[in-house]
Order: C-alpha cells, then sequence, then structure tokens
C-alpha cells in the first residue's frame, strides 16, 4: 500500500489531498500542531479510529518550526511520498510576521529537505518529495508567468517560498532526490480560509443576503488573479509524484479576473448590487501589492496531461450555494433566539 506523509494537512489543500489519496488506496499520514482550539475540521469526516484494522488516516503532533519532530515522524511512516503543504499561508500575514513566515515557509522546507535526505540515505528506500510552491514567487513579473518567467517576489512569504523553491532544486541536483516544486496560482473551495478575499466575499455577501451582515470592506479591488478550484490543484500535486523524473511546473487556468469581477460575479448571482454594500479600507492595501497574475501551465498539460475541470463561474456558483446554506443555518439559530457569532470573526 502506498504511503503518503503530508504537511499542512488540516489546511485547505491537505484535505483535498486526503480525499484524493485515501480514495487511491493510500495511506495517509499527516502532521497537525497542537492547538488551544479543534484545528482539524477540515478533515474531521475524514478520520478514523486508528484502532480500527482498516483505519488509513493517522495523525501526528509536529511543526515545521521543528526539525527533531519532524525527523522522528519520518522514521516512524517511512512515507513513499511527502507533500509540504504546511505554510503560514496569508501574504498580508507575512508583513506582519515575516521572521515567523520565513521560519515556516523557508527554514521549514529545509528542515523536511534534511531529515528526508537522512531518513532515504540510511534506508535506501525513495521518498518523493512535493514542494508547495506559488504564483506569489512571480510577485511583480508581468503575466502570462510560466516555469522560464523570473521570481519577483513582492511578500516576505513570496521571498520565503522562493527559498523553498531553490532549495528543492539544489536537493535534486546535489543529491540526486525526487523533489517537485509545484508553482500553484490561487485556487480556492468551499474550504478555503475564510480570510482569503474570494471566501471572504462569498460569507459576506451570503450574509448580507440573509440580513446577517450590512458592509463588506475590502482592500484593493483591481489586483487580477487566476482563480481555480483547490480539488483540481492537488491532482497535479499526485501526477507530479507519478513521473519518473522530478521538475517543476505552473499549475493555473491561464484565465485571470480583477477582484472588482469576482465580487460583482458573486453579488450578481445572489441578485444584489454590490456597489451599495462594498466599502474599501486601507488597512487591507498590502505595503507592496502584486498586481496581476496569470498562468501558463502548458508544460503541466503536455507532460502531466493536467488541465483544471472547474473555471470561475462554476467556482463562484459552488462557493456561493455552500455559504448561503451556512447563512442560512445562522439565520434560523439566530430567529430561535440563540445568540451566534460567525467562526473566526474576531480574525477576519
Ligand atoms: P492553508 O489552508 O492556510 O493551510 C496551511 C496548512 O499549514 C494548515 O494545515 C496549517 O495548520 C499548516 N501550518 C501552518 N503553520 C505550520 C507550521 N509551523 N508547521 C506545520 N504546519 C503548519 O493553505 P492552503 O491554501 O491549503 O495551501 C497549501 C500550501 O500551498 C501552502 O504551503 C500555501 O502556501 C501553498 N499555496 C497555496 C495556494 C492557494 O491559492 N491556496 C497557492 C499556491 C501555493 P493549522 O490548520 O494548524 O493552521
Ligand atoms: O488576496 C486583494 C489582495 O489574500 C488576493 C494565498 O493562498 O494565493 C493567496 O495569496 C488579492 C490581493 O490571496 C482584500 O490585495 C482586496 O491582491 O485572497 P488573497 P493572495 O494574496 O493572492 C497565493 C497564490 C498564495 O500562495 C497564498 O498562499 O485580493 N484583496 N481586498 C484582499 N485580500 C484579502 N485577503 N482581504 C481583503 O479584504
Amino acid at each position: 500500500m502506498p504511503r503518503a506523509l503530508i504537511t499542512g494537512v488540516t489546511g485547505q489543500d491537505g484535505s483535498y489531498l486526503t480525499e484524493l489519496l485515501l480514495g487511491l488506496g493510500y495511506e495517509v499520514h499527516g502532521l497537525i500542531r497542537r492547538a488551544s482550539t479543534f484545528n482539524t475540521d477540515r478533515i474531521d469526516h475524514l478520520y478514523q479510529d486508528p484502532h480500527a484494522p482498516d483505519a488509513r488516516l493517522f495523525l501526528h503532533f509536529a511543526d515545521l518550526t521543528d526539525g527533531t519532530g519532524l525527523r522522528q515522524v519520518l522514521e516512524e511512516v517511512q512515507p513513499h511520498e511527502v507533500y509540504n503543504l504546511g505554510a503560514q499561508s496569508h501574504v498580508a500575514v507575512s508583513f506582519k510576521q515575516p521572521e515567523y513566515t520565513a521560519d515556516v515557509d523557508g527554514l521549514g522546507t529545509l528542515r523536511l529537505l534534511e531529515a528526508i535526505r537522512d531518513v532515504q540515505g540510511r534506508t535506501s528506500d525513495v521518498i518523493r518529495l512535493y514542494q508547495a510552491g506559488t504564483s506569489e514567487m512571480f510577485g511583480g513579473s508581468p503575466p502570462p508567468q510560466s516555469e522560464t518567467t523570473p521570481f519577483y517576489p513582492r511578500s516576505p512569504y513570496g521571498a520565503a517560498k522562493v527559498m523553498a523553491h531553490h532549495l528543492v532544486v539544489n536537493y535534486r541536483e546535489a543529491y540526486g532526490l525526487h523533489m517537485s516544486n509545484g508553482i500553484l496560482f490561487n485556487h480556492e473551495s468551499e474550504r478555503r480560509g475564510e480570510t482569503f478575499v474570494t471566501r471572504k466575499i462569498t460569507r459576506a455577501a451570503t450574509r448580507i443576503k440573509l440580513g446577517l451582515q450590512e458592509v463588506l470592506y475590502l482592500g484593493n479591488l483591481d489586483a487580477e488573479r487566476d482563480w481555480g478550484h483547490a480539488e483540481d490543484y492537488v491532482r497535479a500535486m499526485h501526477l507530479m509524484l507519478q513521473q519518473d523524473e522530478p521538475d517543476d511546473y505552473v499549475i493555473a487556468t491561464g484565465e485571470s479576473h480583477t477582484v472588482r469581477a469576482f465580487v460583482e460575479r458573486v453579488f450578481a448571482a445572489l441578485e444584489l448590487d454590490w456597489e451599495r454594500y462594498v466599502r474599501i479600507d486601507p488597512r487591507y492595501h498590502r505595503p507592496t501589492e502584486v498586481d496581476a497574475l496569470r498562468g501558463d501551465a502548458r508544460k503541466a498539460t503536455e507532460r502531466l496531461g493536467w488541465t483544471p475541470v472547474v473555471g470561475v463561474d462554476e467556482l463562484v456558483r459552488r462557493m456561493v450555494a455552500n455559504d448561503l446554506e451556512l447563512a442560512h443555518q445562522e439565520r434560523t439559530l439566530r430567529d430561535a433566539g440563540h445568540v451566534v457569532a460567525p467562526r473566526g470573526l474576531a480574525s477576519a
């Protein structure tokens, strides 16, 4: 049975990748962080009692800032494939916590590479690695961006991911390890964190529709992004590790839209005039912005046979339908006299 280890298993992508790999017959091991509140919401539906004879999902406490723990888990699990999805993944937050972001996203990757090199060196069993790179590494380089576009990161997050990218290339060349970088453009879903702009918009618009919220505060509406669905993007991660040779691939839809256009689409789907509800709050402007991202994923299509299935209209449809259901639940509770606040309200 193939065995995979996923860092960031509790995140958006980690949850879809776990579903994909379990469906393909893998045994899946995920790293989780200790928190004072529960942080496994996105994978709770996949949980199996580890004592059950047919259990195939196992969770381990570890952290990318703790190299000793990473090594111990690798030794214990002996995975065939490692997916490094763990990260401080919020660009705006990376300006507030640059050291921490560099530690987790840059050095954390190095810790994992060193642990893989050690374990593979001792056991001789090949461990393949997928590194979660990002279009934020292109930053200020104009679109369309492909594997040959120069990196020009515009945030501590982007810079830390560039470090991780180059480390993966170096470990591949220096030690002959099977390590691939995915350079993924923005991908969203019904499970997207609620402080990323698409989900912030769909959550707010659906709450406005049901009278639970009055306005939505946003930052730069002119930024252009190439938005796909996370379910399509985790398929690409798996495909990269099934190739004979490791390599680096851009994964994107090839279409871009402004944040304003995304807002318009979402509010129109709910028959609302967005201009009545959206206000600009400079708090959401970034010290340096990435103005335009649009990926050229022809290499992935040609070599991996990968193409996205979900376009932006279907993405909006799914996210709005999901969040409208959440808003209805909140409305029902409120109408029954319960005092409810949406989860994570204080961090939005
Ligand atoms: P996400 O929802 O923010 O999930 C991030 C995951 O990383 C969570 O499981 C989180 O754990 C974990 N994590 C954070 N700090 C960690 C640490 N110190 N040690 C171990 N794990 C840690 O991100 P995502 O959207 O799924 O993205 C997955 C990966 O792809 C990330 O590396 C991201 O930077 C990259 N990426 C994302 C996109 C995108 O558009 N979604 C595009 C390109 C690249 P908790 O649940 O405990 O916080
Ligand atoms: O911002 C603008 C903001 O935070 C998109 C991460 O997954 O994708 C993501 O990074 C755009 C930016 O995503 C608000 O200024 C306007 O131009 O949803 P976002 P991101 O920064 O593109 C990449 C590929 C990753 O790798 C990252 O991990 O929207 N924007 N108003 C806003 N953004 C937010 N968050 N909140 C606003 O109110």
